[in-house]
């Protein structure tokens, strides 16, 4: 029934690269063929598509792991393997990836631009691609790469320029009825709205704009009471508030305002320093003005920076279009919406780095260890000569006796490379 889904946890992998091949070309009557092992092809990546007809993440209720195919194994004749196919999610527009254990976000999908989550491995070389002159028959090729893994959390924040929030019954899914052709369920009990409506409200040629109706907040609903502040998240987006108060006693229709304005900011303290009008709305029951002039100066001195206070009716019309003007006047002044800027870079256990190498021991013993040699540990053959030439040339390249030697190293010494001694010479 409701499948309006905002929230969901997901596990995403590429494909790792296909591994180069070590061949050799073997033709009838030619002596000595030299090396033809292709390259592996490169593993799918795994991205995210904003997809302006989606409107919920439902797609990720149930299927929450996503892995992209590997890619094609490299083979003789200089055969490249074929790359992985990539894995594309739709997600509605307006998504934010968050990193799923430390809550930083990686990326505000917002601005409708596809995102790589994931990336592929590369593919291995062949050995093909190892001959020089002083080597014409490697007899090694190098493994793929692998491809990213990533733990995600999607969170859906809806795109609407104005958010209407206030207690439930208060009548906003009834101003949104008498705002857009948004046909929200409206009746006299609370909680009637139970996940967010969007609305346009078209107030000229030209000039409109979204209106969201989230579900009614009540006190503690920024720890959770009520339908939870999980639906505050929606309004995170919006340029201009507007504040729906239901006409009462003047003493219950201040409590109730100051209710709302401590749940906003008490879940986020950026919510409550949004521009907000106020709406004292269920005009049709009062005799008079005296209840929006009490409140009015109320809230002029109440220290909540609020920009009009208008006495409305969603049920008979009185005061929307006033209100709704000036809804579109306020946010002419304020253009951009809320982008989450990413401030989480997801750490890439299998980025090809050698700076990040640990170094250990001392006296004669000396212990490397890190993700950069594991993975260059895993594409040599250190049974073979020249697996074993490549793999000192590689460390050499890269600094890593240079660095042992200010530990002391010494010629004699022993190197630990995981299962692998050494003897420095
Ligand atoms: N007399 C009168 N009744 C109204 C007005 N606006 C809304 N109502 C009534 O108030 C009740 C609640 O209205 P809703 O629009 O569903 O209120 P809501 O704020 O969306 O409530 P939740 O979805 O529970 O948060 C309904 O019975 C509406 O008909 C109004 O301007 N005048
Ligand atoms: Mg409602």
């Amino acid at each position: 029934m409701n499948n309006f889904y905002d929230r969901s946890t997901i596990t995403v992998t590429a494909g790792n690269g296909g591994d180069g091949a070590v061949s050799f070309h073997r033709e009838k009557y030619v002596p000595a063929g030299g090396p033809d092992g292709g390259d592996g092809g490169a593993g799918g990546s795994v991205i995210l598509f904003p997809d302006t007809n989606l409107s919920t993440l439902v797609d990720f209720r149930y299927k929450r792991v996503y892995n992209a195919p590997k890619g094609e194994n490299g083979s003789g004749r200089q055969k490249t393997g074929r790359d992985g196919a990539d894995l594309t999610l739709r997600v509605p527009v307006g998504t934010v990836v968050k990193d799923r254990a430390t809550g930083g976000v990686i990326r505000d999908l917002s601005d409708g631009l596809p995102f790589v989550l994931a990336r592929g491995g590369r593919g291995g070389r062949g050995n093909k691609k190892f001959a020089t002159a002083t080597r014409q028959a490697p007899r090694f090729a190098k493994p793929g790469g692998f491809g990213q893994s990533r733990e995600v959390v999607l969170e859906l924040k809806l795109l609407a320029d104005v958010g209407l929030v206030g207690l439930p019954n208060a009548g906003k899914s009834t101003l949104l009825a008498a705002s857009t052709r948004a046909n929200p369920k409206i009746a006299d009990y609370p909680f009637t709205t139970l996940h967010p409506n969007l609305g346009v409200a078209n107030i000229a040629d030209g000039v409109s704009f979204v209106l969201a109706d989230i579900p009614g907040l009540i006190e503690k609903a920024s720890e959770g009471a009520g339908l939870g502040h999980g639906f505050l998240r929606h309004i995170e987006r919006c340029r201009l508030l507007i504040h729906v108060v239901a006409a009462d006693e003047l003493e219950t229709v201040i409590a109730n305002f100051n209710t709302i304005n401590s749940e906003l900011a008490n879940y986020d303290p950026e919510l409550a320093k949004k521009p907000m009008l106020v709406a004292l709305n269920k005009a049709d029951l009062l005799d008079g003005n005296d209840l929006f002039d009490a409140f009015s100066e109320y809230v002029k001195t109440s220290g909540v920076a609020v920009t009009n206070i208008m006495l409305i009716s969603g049920a008979t019309g009185q005061g929307v279009r006033e209100l709704l003007l000036t809804a579109a006047a306020k946010l002419a002044e304020i253009p951009s919406a809320p982008y989450f800027e990413a401030d989480f870079v997801p750490e890439d256990a299998f980025s090809e780095t050698a700076d990040e190498l640990t170094y250990s021991g001392a006296d004669g013993e000396y212990t490397v260890t890190g993700a950069w040699l594991d993975r260059l540990l895993d594409r040599v053959n250190l049974d073979d000569t020249e697996g074993r030439a490549y793999f000192d040339a590689t460390l050499r390249r890269v600094g890593v006796y240079d660095k042992l030697i200010e530990k002391g190293l010494q010629p004699g010494d022993t190197i630990v490379f995981y299962n692998w001694q050494f003897i420095y010479r």
